[in-house]
């Protein structure tokens, strides 16, 4: 029979379909031919559905499912997928509750812990896919008592605030540059903090009542509690109030996020603050010591400094650990031209108040890592951004049988988010070895409700996932380091292409004449293939972006070079790299 085409038919087909789903406990489309249908047949004890017009069945449990191939079962009208789906729910157990239809018996088909980037888009996703479906959000106060609304790390204390005060601090810079361009205004201009940081916190406070509305649509069940497990399939739920309710679900998704480390040294908690305090602080932070060297650290440092205050940033080591050394110096290099103050190798062991105010006076005393050096200073504000912390440790995952890895708090998981429990999977920044970064838990937390729920195969790519270092002079990458790539292929296999550049935008202002910087590191031994990525200028987010889709295409520098250029834009300087930095040729540019 030819596949069918109009829409009655189709309409007819899917009827045919569904009502075999609704009526039989068990039923395995098949092709009679199918090895692997052979095998799930015998796993179900139960015979396979072959029809003559295989195609249009296909097609059409394609619509209905995500899936093509086959086998394709369901069970108790669920969609359990096909052959490794089915031997892996027989393997957990799933398989058997499904038969027994204890599916049915808990509370909730997905209960999601942490109502961050990934749990949301888990949630929202698997609710839209008709599952009923839970998420539990709950923000433990910081030692200085501020909490905040729904939505996470991203929209609360990382990526957005951060963002926002990064453009107030380049709004500063523009000023500047705007008289050379003629714009005439009073010579005294100031920043009010507090204006800013309402501001802010105003659009902060818009996104939440958005997520709570968005969930509120799709169905979703929010409670704002803190959850741990009591058994592999119950929660305990607490509320600020300290009321408990438990909770059941067939599966769990848990997306708890991160945490600011402290210091572990006299007066850390007492006195400093962290990045969960400053985006909220209600006063402005005035002369500030950060401690820490990564990618926190020399944001808040950045924009703190673009803001006019006098800022130091203690390194104990490098900057951007894990990040291209090269440009990791290069942006650091500009924020001390720019006035940052950097200590470099020390460490700080002591915090005391001199002073209480908004802010107050503290003192801080730091011992060098290589000699027996003490140093003190003084500060208004002692910010720590010496790394973050996996939520894992409170939420019962012993009783839950999920493994954690002890040294990091990290949880392994493999190529689908699967702990080693079967029915408990984790997304987001928890995950070890994975990146740490909003569209990457939002990908994870889709595509896993999708291969859960509508029997997609799609899984998360964590290979070659863009990223910005929001810097004053920001700084963009996408694949591998110099030193990474030295060390996946050697150093005779790679070729680095290189260029210095001038925005056309800081000419007339005569600023950071050849302090841009762009390079990219080509695989010799693969048609030159850009394996790594690397932007240091304006904009560093929206150019990378579309480079980061190219990479994705496996894009060549031949075909960065037959690439025409926008002109006059910094981007097109990866069109027309020529020097490549083995001669040491001179990467200066003049003009275009
Ligand atoms: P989160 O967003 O942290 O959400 C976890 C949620 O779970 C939180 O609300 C938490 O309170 C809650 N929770 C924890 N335990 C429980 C429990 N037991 N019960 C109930 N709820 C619980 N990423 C970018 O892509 N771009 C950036 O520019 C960027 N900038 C950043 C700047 C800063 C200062 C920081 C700190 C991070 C930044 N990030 C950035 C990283 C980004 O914020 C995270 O990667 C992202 O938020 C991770 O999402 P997640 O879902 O794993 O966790
Ligand atoms: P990271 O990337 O874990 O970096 C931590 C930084 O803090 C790094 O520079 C460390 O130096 C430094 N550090 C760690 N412990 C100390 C102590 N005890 N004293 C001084 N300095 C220390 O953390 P971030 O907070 O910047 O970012 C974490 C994630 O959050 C990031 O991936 C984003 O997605 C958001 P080291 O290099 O180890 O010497």
């Amino acid at each position: 029979m030819p596949p069918i085409e109009n829409d009655t038919g189709k309409s007819e087909l899917k009827s045919r379909i569904q009502q075999l789903i609704d009526s039989n406990q068990v039923v395995v489309f098949s092709k009679s031919y199918c090895p692997y249908c052979v095998k799930v047949s015998f796993r179900l004890q139960h015979s396979l559905f072959c029809p003559e017009d295989g195609t249009s069945y296909q097609d059409m449990l394609l619509e209905m499912t995500g899936q093509k191939t086959v086998p394709n079962v369901f069970i108790n009208k669920t969609h359990v997928g096909g052959c490794d789906k089915t031997m892996q729910a027989h393997k957990d157990g799933s398989l058997q509750q499904l038969l027994n239809g204890e599916n049915e018996s808990y509370d909730y088909d997905l209960i999601v812990i942490g109502g961050g980037s990934g749990g949301l888009a888990c949630s929202k996703e698997a609710a839209i896919l008709g599952k009923k479906v839970m998420v539990l959000d709950y923000v433990v106060p910081t030692p200085k008592g501020t909490t905040w609304g729904l939505g996470g790390t991203c929209v609360n204390v990382g990526c957005i605030p951060k963002k926002l005060m990064h453009q107030t601090a380049m709004l500063g810079t523009a000023m500047q540059d705007a008289r050379k361009f003629g714009w005439e205004f009073e010579e005294t201009v100031k920043h009010n903090w507090e204006t800013m940081r309402t501001a802010v916190n105003n659009y902060i406070g818009s996104l939440n009542w958005g997520y709570r509305v968005a969930l509120r649509d799709k169905n979703v069940n929010y409670v704002n509690a803190y959850a741990e497990f009591i058994e592999p399939h119950k929660i305990k739920a607490t509320n600020k109030r300290g009321k408990e309710t438990f909770y059941t679900a067939a599966k769990f998704v848990l997306a708890t996020g991160e945490r600011p480390r402290y210091l572990g040294i006299p007066g850390d908690k007492e006195y400093c603050i962290t990045s969960d305090d400053l985006f909220s602080l209600p006063y402005c932070p005035g002369k500030t010591l950060v401690i820490g060297a990564s990618y926190v650290a020399l944001e808040c440092g950045g924009f703190l400094a673009g803001l006019g205050l006098d800022v130091t940033i203690m390194v104990r080591s490098i900057l951007l650990r894990g990040f291209d050394q090269d440009m990791a110096n290069r942006a650091g290099e500009h924020m001390e031209e720019h006035g940052v103050k950097f200590l470099r190798k020390y460490v700080p062991i002591k915090v005391e108040e001199l002073e209480a105010g908004t802010p107050g006076r503290l003192k801080v005393t730091a011992k060098s890592t290589e000699t027996d050096e003490i140093i003190e200073g003084e500060y208004n504000t002692v910010l720590i951004a010496v790394g973050r912390d996996a939520c894992t440790d409170k939420i019962g995952l012993d009783k839950a049988g999920v493994k954690v890895n002890s040294k990091n708090g990290k949880i392994p998981v493999n190529d689908e988010e699967q702990t080693n429990v079967p029915h408990i999977y984790a997304i987001g920044d928890i995950l070890e070895g994975k990146w740490e970064l909003t569209p990457v838990a939002i990908q994870a937390g889709k595509l896993l409700a999708r291969r859960l729920y509508r029997g997609s195969t799609l899984k998360c790519d964590y290979i070659n996932v863009p990223t910005t270092v929001f810097t004053p002079l920001e700084y963009g990458s996408c694949g591998l380091s110099e030193e990474r790539a030295i060390e996946l292929y050697g150093q005779d296999n790679i070729e680095v292409f290189h260029s210095l550049f001038w925005p056309l935008e800081f000419t007339v202002p005569g600023r950071d004449n050849n302090r841009c910087y762009g390079k990219i590191i080509c695989n010799k031994l693969d048609d030159d293939r850009v394996i790594g990525f690397h932007y240091l200028g304006p904009n560093a987010g929206e150019v990378t972006q579309g480079f980061g889709a190219a990479m994705k295409c496996r894009v060549t520098k031949e075909q960065l070079d037959s690439t025409i250029g926008i002109h006059p834009t910094c981007a097109e300087v990866f069109t027309t790299l020529e020097v490549t930095k083995s001669s040491g040729g001179d990467i200066t540019q003049a003009g275009c």
